[in-house]
Parts: C-alpha cells; sequence; structure tokens
C-alpha cells in the first residue's frame, strides 16, 4: 500500500499538470477556421461533419480513457499485491476459460463501438446530399485553381500571399494569418451544401485538399476525380494547407474559403464573370472546316 500511496503522490500533481489545460483545450485553444497559438485538439468547427468528426473523436477518447485507467489500476494492483515480498510463493496456475474468453470478446465489442460510428461518418463524408454549387478544385504546381462550373464557368487560380502583398493584407484585417492566407479565396454562400470535386493537373503530382473546420480532407490525383462535400452553417474565413506531401512548395499551397451571405455570394459571382470569364465554345485554336463525308448510297 505504500508504494501505491507514493506512486499517488507523483501522479496527482502530473494528472493536474496535463489534464488541466487539456480540460480547457477546447474553448481556449482552438480558432475558428485557422490554427491559434498553443492550440491543443482540432480548430473549431463550422460544418456538420466537423461536428460528428469532434463527437466521434471525444467518444473515443473516452474510450481510451477508461481502458488506460483499467490497466494502470490492473498493474498497481499486480505491483502491491504479488511482489516478492508481499506474495513470496506465487501460485501456478496457468488457464482460466471464464478469464480467456472475456478478454477475447470484450476488446471485439469495443471495436464494434468504436466501429460503427466511424463507417456511419465515412459514409456521410462520401455520399454527397443534392448541392447547390459545385466548385472543382485543381492541385497544380505549387497552387490551386478553382472553376464555378454551375455558376458561369469561370476560373481562377489561388496563390499564397508573400512578402508586400502579404503585408498589405495583414494591414487592412490583422486576422490574415501568414502562410495561409491567398490572393483569391474560395467564396461559398452560407447554409448551403457545397459539392467539391478535387483533381490535380494532369503532368503534375498528386495533392489533397483539406480544411480543418468543414472537417474535409481528399486527395487530388492526377487524371482521377475525387469528391467531398461541406455545409459550412457560420460566416467567416475558414483556412486550410495542402496535406500531400507534393513537392519544394507543398507548405506554400494553403486553401482560403470566405463563407458568405446568399446576397453577397451572388455579387461575387457576378463580379468574378466579368473577371475570369472564358468561353468554352471557341475552340482554342481555329481548326479548318472539314468537309462532311459523302454519303454512300
Ligand atoms: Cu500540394
Amino acid at each position: 500500500m505504500l508504494v501505491l500511496m507514493r506512486l499517488m503522490r507523483w501522479i496527482a500533481p502530473a494528472f493536474v499538470l496535463f489534464a488541466a489545460p487539456l480540460a480547457g483545450a477546447g474553448i481556449a485553444f482552438a480558432g475558428l477556421g485557422q490554427p491559434s497559438p498553443w492550440q491543443l485538439g482540432f480548430q473549431q468547427s463550422a460544418a456538420p461533419t466537423m461536428d460528428d468528426i469532434v463527437g466521434f473523436h471525444n467518444f473515443v477518447l473516452w474510450i481510451i480513457v477508461a481502458i488506460t485507467i483499467f490497466v494502470m489500476v490492473l498493474l498497481g494492483i499486480i505491483i502491491v499485491k504479488f511482489n516478492a515480498r508481499a506474495n513470496p510463493t506465487p501460485s501456478r496456475t496457468t488457464h482460466n476459460t471464464l478469464l480467456e474468453v472475456l478478454w477475447t470478446i470484450v476488446p471485439v465489442a469495443i471495436l464494434v463501438v468504436i466501429a460503427i460510428p466511424s463507417f456511419r461518418i465515412l459514409f456521410v463524408q462520401l455520399n454527397t446530399p443534392p448541392s447547390d454549387v459545385t466548385i472543382k478544385a485543381t492541385g497544380k504546381q505549387w497552387y490551386w485553381s478553382y472553376a464555378y462550373p454551375d455558376h458561369g464557368n469561370f476560373e481562377f487560380d489561388s496563390y499564397m500571399l508573400k512578402g508586400d502583398e502579404f503585408a498589405k493584407a495583414k494591414a487592412k484585417d490583422p486576422n490574415t494569418p501568414r502562410l495561409l492566407a491567398v490572393d483569391n479565396d474560395i467564396v461559398v454562400p452560407v447554409n448551403k451544401v457545397i459539392r467539391m470535386h478535387i483533381t490535380a493537373d494532369a503532368i503534375g503530382v498528386i495533392h489533397a485538399f483539406a480544411v480543418p473546420s468543414f472537417g474535409i480532407k481528399i486527395d487530388a490525383i492526377p487524371g482521377r476525380l475525387n469528391e467531398t462535400w461541406f455545409k459550412a452553417t457560420r460566416e467567416g474565413v475558414y483556412y486550410g494547407q495542402c496535406s500531400e506531401l507534393c513537392g519544394k512548395d507543398h507548405a506554400f499551397m494553403p486553401i482560403a474559403v470566405r463563407v458568405v451571405s446568399d446576397q453577397a455570394f451572388a455579387t461575387w459571382i457576378e463580379e468574378q464573370k466579368k473577371k475570369f470569364s472564358r468561353n468554352d465554345s471557341a475552340p482554342a485554336t481555329a481548326v479548318a472546316a472539314v468537309p462532311a463525308p459523302a454519303k454512300a448510297d
């Protein structure tokens, strides 16, 4: 018992030291849409999918805590009760059928309890509900291009702000984060389902499109179209990064999503149509007229 008490004397302050800041972390440290200094845990959620992920994370954390405490208590009992001094002649028991059945079935049951909500969230992430806006994001070396095929079919590039450009943006809005702010944000309406089509430049490399506050992360692969979706429930600017090691400027191709009201979105769409308009009906190069094939009759 003395050993256990000595152990507790060490464990109690350690617990206060590490667990107390963790308990407050949810509110104190997690930024909305961007990381914050001394952040622990996720960035704040701004989408139903991310709410699910955060809930699932906390659920699994409680299971882990319970298992850890259970194993620690067992270890404590063994150290105290069965050390050479307290228990000089050990028992020669080798099998216990009930115990063996239990320590097989209980972990399986725990895994099933974890798997069910985990699969549910995976299905939610991969089944896009009827969408209001489609955006195609193309990972390039090393920036993103975005197209709005069902809202004017314009396309634009989005580069990270550097040097003077960043200084100017920071002077305008002190919340502008370094290495995350870009020249052209993706703009989406609030509370609408946004379908994201993700791919990468055909001659390029694999990237990954990720925005933590929306709980989305999906690979951008040359020659392949991946799909995910999100519904932002709060207005604001949400930042993400390329999340696949893609080359020399991997760290410098951030993603910025500005969530605005329906009206502001409509206005923005009209502006962009003028700014980035493209004409898909015209061929890229002039082609000589080909005579129609003669009918064989
Ligand atoms: Cu990348």
